[in-house]
């Protein structure tokens, strides 16, 4: 872009903007609602400067290695580019009483219901992810407060051809399906919510689908023929769940000729085989740790039962707490996936919510929810509206979705108490239905009350209210 200029140096930006007093007429001239609190800028900003200082040095690591890497080189090249987020605002957002940017929620939303939209013919690539865009931007929706029951009609007919005459959902009309699909699919149909919704699922031939993805060694494969891998296991978990699915596999599934005869048959031992030496869980028995299949080995236990005996039952929790507290970046605030790699926002979520679980199982959390919300609110908001990875990258519905989870997870104490919902989830797989919303975060704030995003089941990652109707709807219908 002709003119474009770098970031500028925090310090001397917050000096810009507290001496731009054009600027801050001019706010308070459009936005009639912010004006009160824009008459103040300045004073709120100089208040913060300090704050938010004393806050980075606070977190910068004290030792340091002398070795020069590729990977230290691109950390130091990461530090250079997020810093100035953290310290300053040069997306000239608005900010809350706490001296950071508010929550774009208006600009995030006119994001996602672009990422709704037509997409140029160069995005054909992306067709077998189509069911993903639809999830991500719903949830991304209903996390900011929107309603997204008007979009009702579009998102069953968007996923009846979808389905494939033999269960299980693809990418769309004559694709083969794949679990990560038939995952992305089920959650939006679930979001729609309402009967014309949940009817459109074919839970029958789903249970012969998911029987085929069962395997010997207790996982289950994305496809037929195709890779076994964690994600494998918590996707057919979560639809299971919801659609109140039986735990008996179906009389065709290829592993009961190997003996099996439930879905859950060596599911935990398998589970419990991708703790890695660090502590973390990788993909599958053998692979490397990483913070977006730890989330879906601790989802996928939490499924089974309730996480205060599957977790312990089947995970080295110390360890696994251990590697789970390593991956928040310090100073950045933000996660990593996996160790010595960057921050990125989206491990708000993958990392952000394993917390919940963890915390379920063993009482206790060791991460810095308020840095990681700095770093969402700050580094991961783009400027044009939705939510990215790390400053200088573009925003997606990926990123939206999961950034906004993340912050969820931050604000609200989610917490497993057995007593909840007490008309559903007694029966097979119903321990996701045990879980609620106690209270807000009660540690340092640094989100204002316009800056909260709505409860996200931690499981699920959509409303609560949404997957309890659905298993309601499925737990009152007698068959399929
Ligand atoms: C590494 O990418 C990323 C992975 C190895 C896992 C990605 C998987 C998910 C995000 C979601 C799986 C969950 C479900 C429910 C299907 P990278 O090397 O580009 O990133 P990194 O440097 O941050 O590790
Ligand atoms: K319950």
């Amino acid at each position: 872009m002709a003119g474009q200029t770098s970031v500028p140096a925090p310090s001397s930006r917050l000096q810009e903007i507290v001496s731009d007093s054009n600027r801050i007429e001019e706010l308070s001239d459009t936005d009639n609602e912010y004006a009160d609190e824009y008459e103040d800028v300045g004073t709120v900003v100089d208040q913060h400067e300090a704050a938010n200082m004393a806050y980075i040095n606070s977190m910068i690591s004290p030792i340091r290695d002398s070795l020069e890497t590729e990977t230290s080189i691109t950390q130091d090249e990461t530090l250079a580019v997020v810093l100035p987020f953290l310290e300053g605002n040069p997306n000239d957002f608005l900010l809350n009483t706490f001296g950071l940017p508010k929550l774009q929620r208006e600009k995030h939303a006119a994001f996602l219901h672009q990422a709704l939209g037509d997409y140029p013919a160069q995005m054909a690539a992306m067709d077998a992810a189509r069911p993903w865009l639809v999830y991500w931007s719903l949830q991304g929706l209903t996390a900011l407060g929107y309603d997204i029951s008007d979009m009702r009609d579009r998102i069953v007919e968007t996923f009846l051809p979808s389905q494939h005459p033999d269960g299980g959902y693809g990418g769309g009309h004559g694709q083969l399906p794949h679990l990560a699909a038939t995952y992305a699919a089920v959650l939006s149909l679930v979001m729609a919510g309402g009967t014309t919704a949940y009817e459109s699922v074919n839970r029958k031939s789903m249970w012969h689908y998911l029987g085929r993805m069962k395997q010997v060694d207790g996982g289950f494969t994305m496809a037929p023929g195709g890779e076994e891998d964690i994600r494998g296991a918590f996707c057919a978990l979560v639809v299971m769940s919801l659609l109140n699915i039986p735990l008996d596999l179906p009389p065709d599934a290829p592993a009961r000729a190997h003996g099996m005869t439930t879905f859950l048959d060596k599911l935990g031992e398998w589970v419990s085989r991708c703790q890695t030496f660090e502590g973390g869980i990788s993909a599958a028995p053998g692979n490397e740790a990483h913070g977006a299949y730890a989330f879906c080995g601790l989802g996928c236990l939490s499924i089974m039962g309730p996480p205060t005996e599957t977790l312990n039952k089947y995970f080295d929790m110390p360890l696994l707490l251990h590697w789970l507290s390593s991956r928040q970046c310090s100073p950045e605030g933000g996660y990593n996936g996996r160790t010595n790699k960057l921050v990125d926002g989206c491990y708000s979520h993958w990392v952000g919510s394993c917390w919940p679980l963890v915390e379920a199982a063993v009482g206790k959390e060791v991460s810095n929810r308020s840095a990681l919300a700095r770093y969402i609110l700050s580094a991961a908001q783009h400027k044009k509206g939705g939510l990215i990875d790390k400053p200088g990258k573009r925003a997606d519905a990926y990123h939206t979705c999961y950034n906004l989870a993340g912050l969820s997870a931050a604000q609200h104490k989610n917490v497993y108490d057995e007593a909840t919902a007490p008309d559903i989830g007694k029966s097979e797989l119903g321990a996701p239905f045990g879980w609620k919303v106690d209270g807000l975060f009660e540690g340092e704030r640094v989100w204002g009350d316009e800056d909260f995003v709505e409860e996200v089941h931690p499981i699920f990652v959509i409303p609560y209210q949404a997957a309890e109707d659905c298993r309601r709807y499925f737990e009152a219908k007698e068959g399929f």
